[in-house]
């Protein structure tokens, strides 16, 4: 007697990619339901590519962060870009997220044509235009339509991934598109980190938040964990590159830690659903950013 095969189920990687800040985290964790990518409004916030997992009834869908695409020169943003482009071609089939409401965006996607057309066929490549929540709907409809005539997109979605507009749209793409496949993950898992690093980018995060661009450029987080008398204590360790910035982190009379020490400790708190106590150190580490052996551990590199 045979047994009744399975149903084919989805699974499949699609990626999100797009210039900085044009809220490819802020859509992975609208997608995912969870807060799996930190978000802010510099550039240069998503230095790892993490993929948020949608377990459906049909398969699961995975979505791919990346770094955006950066102009800066320097050897950090240069292996950003490296890392942007690999993950994209390794996906099946990729978003290209734009900000609808800045005002040069049909010039941003010009600028990657090549790259957008090269990286997948039009069949696997959809143009995601998000923040329409800031945007005339008069001004929206032309931008789609000249996307569009450009032939390289095989459908352009208006979004706003900060009110969760336009997901379902998404999702159901991803569920047609995708490839079958064994889920590669279990049902549980909302994410491909682990909980460590989950933690170490809500305080960079927070450091991103409260302070100006060349202190979390320059800071890296490693955490502990270990258990207290009452309830779970994580260490984390921020290494910055100089004394000064080491002072500006610390702030005055030890404000400006303990402010991004409570910002931390509530998204832990969140993401673990359960208490905890967050000790914050910071360490000096002089010139890491130019030291390979850091910066490929940093960005997890092949060494
Ligand atoms: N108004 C509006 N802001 C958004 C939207 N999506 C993201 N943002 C904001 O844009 C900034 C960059 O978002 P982020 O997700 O970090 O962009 P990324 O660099 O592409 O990952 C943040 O300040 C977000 O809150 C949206 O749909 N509407
Ligand atoms: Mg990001």
């Amino acid at each position: 007697m045979s047994l009744k095969k399975d149903k084919k189920r989805v699974c499949g990687f699609m990626g999100i990619v797009g210039p900085t800040n044009s809220g490819k985290s802020t859509l992975l964790n609208a997608l995912v339901g969870r807060k799996v990518s930190i978000v802010s409004q510099k550039v240069q916030t998503t230095y790892h590519g993490v993929s948020g997992i949608l377990n459906l009834d049909s398969g699961q869908l995975v979505f791919t962060d990346t770094p955006g695409y950066q102009k800066h020169p320097d050897r950090v943003a240069r292996l950003l870009n490296n890392v942007a482009d690999q993950k994209a071609a390794g996906c099946d089939a990729v978003m290209w997220v734009f900000d609808a409401s800045n005002p040069r965006v049909f010039q941003q996607v010009m600028k990657l044509k090549t790259k957008i057309s090269q990286l997948k066929k039009a069949e696997l490549s959809f143009c995601v235009l998000n923040k329409v929540d800031k945007v005339e709907k008069t001004q929206l409809l032309p931008l789609i339509q000249s996307l569009w005539e450009l032939g390289i997109f095989k459908e352009i979605i208006p979004v706003s991934a900060k009110k969760g507009n336009g997901m379902d749209r998404l999702v159901q793409i991803a569920n047609q598109v995708l490839p079958e496949g064994e889920e590669l993950y279990p049902r549980t898992a909302i994410s491909d980190r682990n909980p460590q690093f989950h933690l170490a980018e809500f305080v960079r995060e927070k450091i991103y938040q409260a302070t100006h661009e060349e202190v979390p450029y320059s800071s890296w987080i490693e955490i502990d964990e270990s258990e207290g008398p009452r309830m779970p204590t994580i260490l984390a360790k921020i290494h910055v590159d100089s004394e000064s910035k080491k002072g500006i982190l610390i702030g005055k009379k030890g404000e400006m830690l303990k402010k991004i020490g409570i910002e931390a400790r509530k998204e832990m708190e969140a993401f673990l659903g359960k208490q905890i106590c967050l000790k914050l150190h910071v360490h000096v580490q002089k010139k890491w950013k130019e030291d390979s052996r850091f910066v490929n551990r940093y960005l997890e590199l092949d060494q």
